[in-house]
């Protein structure tokens, strides 16, 4: 199976090792270099940095995880890599088929009485085989991988642990057929040809979203842009779709999104939807606009929303952009007329708000964002923060935004800046917080372990903040309990990993010092900001409750 895992070209496999997945694990470490284990803290961890290492890598993410607790503790990372349509392999184990059914310890057979890990899985993965024979374990690894890249989502294998140390006739293992790639399903020429034409009205303003980065069709999307001469917007976790800083760029779309965005949209004849289904948090608050606008969408997966005359080119997004462009050319080469007029590119003064002086998320983003290097990863996590950062921060020139917008987890960021760091090499960005660090912070243990290239920024409310401003702005009663006593994380962190660099900052100046010597840690680094307020992040559904109640926008006593 390790043999199989090196054929597909895995190189790191995140996990949390025991009893039933020992033998692996430890066929996986023989290996090393060619192929490693990533101890995890907590298997959510390690399936999100399986997840985060899929995303920047663009193949195939492989999470080990022994069975019982281990095995329950993986489906909410599966979870969220099926929601985001990301290739996970999750190798399972389980205990010795003889005691399975009859009190084996961790049994997740589903026999006599026990959990069954295949139905339970079956529901956060499009496939989960039980290994039935040892001989037949590498071509299992294998035909699971194929469905995982090939439809974009996780696949798991159950290995019981006999099966797993039984010896096997290494001559009757097939070598690996042909290499596995993403399913590529051409599009129909008449549906190109019939996008192609309802694209030669103006305005056009594209919603560029997260499938664009994780097929690398920037540079498609790039000429699409320029020859419709089309503004371009994109959603929460489409931000690295196109170049922030380009004048063709408009902000992001939807809750957290910017004016800007909404005044291209509104304007637009023709709104293009390239590799997004447009989830309401990229829609919200502008369904109206969509609802009366010329719909063309070009993605995997068809929309969520629908409108009149809605024209989608499904399949692969890079081939069919390709399609698109060859088309377009082709009109544009047999009109003597130009079919376009020049865009009227608004200014992009509402999209970026110069940072405030005070010490709040956005001044602190501010500042962070002039130290990011053009090829990182940014993670953002849940909650206000998430909020802020979206709003706030531009996506690196050449690197990626990793948002987990499928199941919107909590501390996603922990375990996924992992993955990222060891499938890029370079360096990750950690906003979260603080109830995302107390939730799953403790897989910067692993970024200590390894001396990762991590940088973690959490921004210390002393609050589940997002689910305080619910309370306070939307049920108008607080009821008590998303309120926490301080804490003291970056003292606590530097105790708890000696050498580890970490700081504590309560304004602009700490924090510009903190940024200062953390530029010359190569490892990780921590830096926590205590923030005054709980303040009201640029979240559609918070500041219509304020405006409704004539307040100002910022903090809420
Ligand atoms: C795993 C999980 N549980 C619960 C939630 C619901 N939820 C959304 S935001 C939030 C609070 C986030 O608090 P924190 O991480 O401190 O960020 P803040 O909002 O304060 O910036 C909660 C509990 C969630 N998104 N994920």
């Amino acid at each position: 199976m390790a043999g199989a895992l090196i054929r597909l070209g895995v190189r790191h496999v995140f996990g949390v090792g025991g009893a039933n997945i020992e033998d692996m694990f430890l066929a996986v470490q023989r290996r090393r270099p060619r192929i490693m284990t990533i101890l995890g803290k907590h298997e959510y961890s390690a399936g999100a940095a399986a997840d985060a290492y899929a995303r920047v890598t663009r193949s195939l993410g492989v999470v080990m995880t022994t069975s019982g607790g281990g095995a329950m503790n993986v489906v909410p990372a599966l979870a969220e890599s099926l929601a985001s349509r990301v290739p996970v392999l999750a190798i399972v184990g389980e205990p010795p088929t003889n005691v399975q059914g009859l009190g084996a310890f961790q049994d997740t057979s589903g026999r006599g009485g026990a959990v069954d890990a295949q139905t339970v899985l079956r529901g956060v993965a499009v496939s989960c085989e039980r290994a039935t024979g040892a001989q037949d374990l590498p071509a299992l690894v294998e035909s699971a991988a194929r469905i995982a890249v090939e439809r974009s989502a996780p696949a798991v294998i159950l290995v019981a642990k006999d099966l797993q140390q039984a010896p096997i006739d290494r001559a009757g293992i097939t070598e690996l057929i042909a290499p596995i790639k993403p399913l590529s399903i051409a599009a129909d020429p008449t549906v190109i040809a019939k996008a192609g034409r309802a694209l030669t009205h103006r305005p056009v303003v594209i919603v560029a979203g997260d499938e664009v980065c994780r097929t690398g069709a920037q540079p498609d999307l790039q000429r699409l842009a320029s020859m419709l001469e089309a503004r371009v917007t994109v959603t929460p976790d489409g931000r690295a779709a196109f170049d922030n800083l380009d004048p063709r760029f408009a902000g992001v779309i939807g809750a957290m999104g910017h004016p800007s965005a909404a005044h291209a949209l509104a304007e637009a004849r023709v709104c293009l939807l390239v590799g997004t289904r447009l989830p309401i948090l990229a829609r919200q608050g502008r369904e109206s606009i969509f609802a009366k606008t010329a719909l063309v969408s070009i993605a995997r997966d068809e929309p969520f929303i629908t409108a009149q005359d809605a024209i989608h080119v499904g399949g692969n997004l890079v081939a069919n952009i390709r399609a698109l462009l060859s088309e377009l050319e082709d009109a544009r080469r047999g009109n003597a007329q130009p079919l376009t007029r020049p865009p009227t590119l608004a200014s992009d003064s509402q999209i970026f708000v110069e940072p405030s002086a005070s010490f709040g998320s956005e001044s602190i983003l501010g500042m962070i964002e002039r130290t990011l290097p053009d090829n990182a990863v940014v993670l953002v996590d849940a909650g206000n923060t998430g909020a802020h950062a979206i709003h706030h921060l531009r996506a690196p020139r050449c690197g990626h935004w990793l948002v987990a917008m499928g199941m919107a987890g909590m501390g996603y960021t922990f375990g996924g800046a992992i993955g990222a760091a060891f499938g890029t090499g370079g360096r990750a960005l950690v906003l979260a917080g603080d109830g995302a660090f107390f939730m799953h912070g403790l897989d910067i243990h692993t970024a200590v372990e390894h001396q990762l290239p991590i940088s973690y920024v959490i921004f210390d409310n002393r609050a589940h903040g997002m689910c305080l401003l619910r309370e306070r702005l939307l049920l108008e009663e607080e009821a008590g309990y998303n309120v926490f006593r301080p804490s003291n994380i970056g003292a606590g962190l530097a105790a708890m990993f000696p050498g580890l660099a970490s700081w504590d900052c309560h304004s602009l100046d700490d924090l510009e010092r903190a940024l200062s010597d953390s530029a010359i840690v190569s490892g990780p680094s921590v830096i926590c900001a205590h923030l005054p307020d709980v303040e009201v992040p640029p979240f559609s559904p918070f500041r219509s409750a304020l405006a409704a109640r004539g307040g100002a926008t910022g903090s809420v006593a």
